[in-house]
C-alpha cells in the first residue's frame, strides 16, 4: 500500500488543477449570482452606474467651528448633505475616466468584490487602476491597470491579496506632495479608498487638499472593517466584512460551547477581535448564547474596575458550579483593556510618555530598564497598576503605537490576564466560601453540600484568540453583494463628479437604498499619541440599543444554564445563506434577520 505505482493520475492531476484559487469551492463561488439594487439596473436589465441627488438629510457637524477651519472647501462644496442614488442611464455614456483604488488597514471579506463593483460601474469605456500596498503604494506611485479578466478570477473570493494593504497615515506635507504626484502622473479622475475610520479620515483630508489646490480628482471612501464600527445610524447599518467575520467566529464559538458541554471540564476564555467597539462580541453572543460575554462599552458606562469584572466572572462560575455545571464559554472583546477606567488612564498616560520618549524606551534593552524609565513618569495609581500586571502584558502595553496612534490591542493577552486573576480569586473562595455566601446580615443560607461544592471547586481553562481567522475568508453572500454594491456606488459617484463622500447602502430588508455620506460630517476628534486629532467617529455599542437590550435581557439565563446555540458553518447557498447579523437586524428594526433583500440577482460579467 502507498507505493508510487499506486498514485491515481486523475486525483494527482486534480490536485494541481486546483492551484491558484481554483479549489472546487472557489470555482463554484465565482459563478455565484449577486443581488443588485434596482438603481444599478438599466432598462435592459444590465448593471450600470447610478446618478446622485441631494436628500433632505444633512449630517450634524461634531465641532462646526473647528471643522469649518480644517475642511472649508469640502464643506462649502458638499454642504454636509447626504446624497441618494437614483436610476439614470446618462452616466453610461461617460468614457476616458481613470479611477484608482487602494485597500487600507486590516483585510475584510468582500474587498475583491468592491473592485468588481467599481469595474462594473465604470464599464469598458473607463479604466480601473489598482494601487499596490495601500496608502504607502499611493505615495510611491505603485499603480497598475486592472483587467476585467483578473477581476473575474477573484470575484467572490476572500482576502486583500490582489492589491495588498497597509496602515500608513497620510499627514505630512511631503506625503501630500508625493500622492499628488501619483495622481497627476497617472491622470487620475478618481481615487477610491477602501478602509476603516482611519483610512476614511485619510480620504477626508485628501479630498480637502485636492479641492484647495484645484486637483480635479474625486476622492471617495468605502466603509470596510470586520470591527463593525464604521456605521452611521440608519444611513449605513454596518461596514462590509463584519458579517463574514462574525459568522466565522460564531461557528467556532458555537463549537466551543458544544465541546465545553461535552467534555464538561473546561472554561474557554475567548478573546474576539475588534479594536475598540465590542460589536463583534455582541453579535457572536447573540448568535451563540455563551455563559458570559463582556461588553467593553457597558463596562466603561458602569465604571467597572478590573476587580469588578473578575468578581462578576467568578460569581457566574460559582453559580454554575452550584448547579453542577463546571464548564462554560466567556467572550472577551479585544479592546476591553482600553475601557476599564483604571487601565484606560494608564494607557493614556503611557500614550503621552511614548509620544515623547517612544524611541528612547524602545532602545532600552530589558523590560526592567523600561520599567525604571517609565514608572517615575506615571501617576502613583497607574504605576501601581502597571506593576501588578503580568510582565508580558506590560511589554505589550509599551509596544509602539501604529501609524494612527492606536494601541495594538490584538497583541495584548487580556484573556490570559483574566484567567490569572480569576484563578487566584477562585482559590481564595475555596478557602473562604463565606466570600461567596456572604457574612452577617447579607448571608445567604447555604447547605453544607453547597459550601462543599465551593470548597471543592476546580477551574480548568483554555484560552483562545479569534481574529485573523475571520478577516480574509470567502465573503458571505451578504458581504459579497454588499461590497459589490459599495464598489458600484463609489464608481458611480466618481463618474457623477462627486468628491469627499463615503459610499453607503442601507435598507437591507427592502431592496437596498444607495447613499453617499459627506465624510466631514462623520469627523470627530480623538486623543491619538497624546494629541487631539480629527478622525472619523467610530460607532460603538450603546447600552440602550435594541441589540444590547436583547442581550442584557437574556444573559442571566445564559449564565445560569447551558442554553447555547451552534450556528454552524457559513452557508453560501441554501436556506441560511441570506441571514443578516442579528445585531444589525435588531438595531435597524427589521422584521426578520433571516432574509436580506438587496435586489434582483445578476450574474456578474465584467467587460
Ligand atoms: P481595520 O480597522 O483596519 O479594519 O482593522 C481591524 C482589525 O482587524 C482590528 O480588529 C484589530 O485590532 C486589528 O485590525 C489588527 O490588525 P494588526 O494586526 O494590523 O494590528
Amino acid at each position: 500500500m502507498g507505493t508510487a505505482e499506486m498514485i491515481s493520475e486523475e486525483v494527482a492531476g486534480q490536485v494541481t488543477k486546483t492551484e491558484g484559487r481554483h479549489s472546487i469551492f472557489e470555482d463554484e463561488a465565482r459563478k455565484m449570482p449577486l443581488p443588485v439594487c434596482p438603481v444599478f439596473l438599466g432598462k435592459d436589465g444590465e448593471i450600470r452606474p447610478a446618478r446622485f441627488r441631494e436628500t433632505n438629510i444633512a449630517l450634524t457637524l461634531k465641532n462646526p467651528e473647528q471643522l469649518q477651519r480644517v475642511f472649508p472647501k469640502t464643506l462649502s462644496k458638499n454642504r454636509n448633505v447626504v446624497l441618494e442614488g437614483i436610476a439614470d442611464e446618462s452616466l453610461r455614456s461617460i468614457t476616458g475616466k481613470r479611477v484608482a483604488v487602494l485597500f487600507s488597514g486590516g483585510p475584510a471579506a468582500g474587498g475583491h468584490n468592491v473592485l468588481a463593483g467599481l469595474k462594473a460601474a465604470l464599464g469598458k469605456g473607463n479604466s480601473l487602476l489598482g494601487i499596490r500596498k495601500g496608502p504607502k503604494g499611493l505615495l510611491n506611485g505603485d499603480v497598475f491597470e486592472i483587467s476585467s479578466q483578473a477581476l473575474q478570477n477573484i470575484l467572490n473570493t476572500g482576502g486583500f491579496d490582489f492589491l495588498g494593504t497597509d496602515r500608513t497615515k497620510i499627514k505630512t506635507q511631503d506625503q501630500f506632495e508625493k500622492l499628488k504626484e501619483t495622481v497627476l502622473k497617472n491622470r487620475l479622475d478618481g481615487l477610491v479608498i477602501v478602509g476603516g475610520d482611519d483610512s476614511n479620515t485619510n480620504a477626508a483630508f485628501i479630498a480637502e487638499v485636492f479641492e484647495k489646490e484645484g486637483i480635479r480628482c474625486s476622492v471617495i471612501g468605502i466603509p470596510k472593517t470586520i470591527d463593525g464600527d464604521m456605521a452611521v445610524g440608519n444611513l449605513l447599518p454596518i461596514s462590509f466584512g463584519f458579517d463574514t467575520a462574525t459568522k466565522i467566529y460564531s461557528e467556532l464559538v458555537g463549537n466551543l460551547t458544544q465541546d465545553a458541554a461535552s467534555a464538561v471540564k473546561y472554561w474557554h476564555f475567548v478573546k474576539l477581535m475588534g479594536r475598540t467597539a465590542s460589536k463583534i462580541t455582541l453579535e457572536v453572543a447573540l448568535q451563540t448564547k455563551p455563559a458570559i460575554a463582556l461588553i467593553s462599552e457597558e463596562i466603561a458606562e458602569k465604571n467597572m474596575s478590573l476587580e469588578d469584572i473578575v468578581d462578576y466572572i467568578v460569581w457566574v462560575i460559582t453559580e454554575r458550579r452550584l448547579k453542577g455545571i463546571n464548564h462554560g464559554v466567556i467572550l472577551i472583546p479585544e479592546g476591553l483593556v482600553e475601557f476599564i477606567p483604571e487601565m484606560r488612564t494608564l494607557i493614556q498616560e503611557l500614550n503621552k510618555i511614548l509620544a515623547e520618549y517612544g524611541r528612547d524606551i524602545q532602545d532600552l534593552p530589558t523590560l526592567k530598564n523600561k520599567q525604571e524609565f517609565i514608572y517615575p513618569l506615571l501617576s502613583p495609581q497607574s504605576a501601581q497598576l502597571m506593576a501588578s500586571l503580568p510582565e508580558e502584558m506590560e511589554e505589550m502595553l509599551i509596544l509602539d503605537r501604529d501609524d494612527h496612534g492606536n494601541v495594538k490591542v490584538s497583541q495584548i493577552e487580556t484573556e490570559k490576564l483574566l484567567v490569572e486573576k480569576i484563578r487566584y480569586r477562585v482559590s481564595e473562595l475555596k478557602r473562604h466560601p463565606d466570600k461567596f455566601f456572604g457574612k452577617g446580615e447579607s448571608r445567604i443560607d447555604a447547605t453544607p453540600e453547597q459550601v462543599e461544592k465551593v470548597r471543592s471547586m476546580s477551574l480548568s481553562t483554555q484560552s483562545h484568540f479569534l481574529g485573523y481567522e475571520g478577516r480574509s475568508a470567502k465573503p458571505t453572500l451578504f458581504d459579497a453583494a454588499f461590497a459589490f454594491l459599495l464598489g458600484l456606488t463609489a464608481g458611480s459617484l466618481v463618474l457623477d463628479g462627486k468628491t469627499g463622500y463615503m459610499a453607503a447602502v442601507t435598507d437591507f430588508d427592502k431592496g437596498g437604498r444607495v447613499m453617499a455620506l459627506p465624510l466631514v460630517g462623520l469627523v470627530t476628534s480623538e486623543m491619538r499619541k497624546g494629541k487631539q486629532e480629527h478622525v472619523i467617529e467610530k460607532s460603538l455599542v450603546t447600552i440602550n440599543s435594541p441589540s444590547f437590550v436583547v442581550f442584557a435581557e437574556n444573559r442571566e439565563r445564559w449564565a445560569k444554564e447551558d442554553l447555547f446555540s451552534s450556528p454552524g458553518p457559513i452557508q453560501h447557498w441554501g436556506p441560511t445563506s441570506r441571514q443578516l447579523p442579528i445585531s444589525v437586524a435588531l438595531d435597524q428594526s427589521y422584521k426578520d434577520f433571516r432574509n436580506f433583500d438587496l435586489g434582483e440577482e445578476r450574474q456578474v460579467k465584467l467587460e
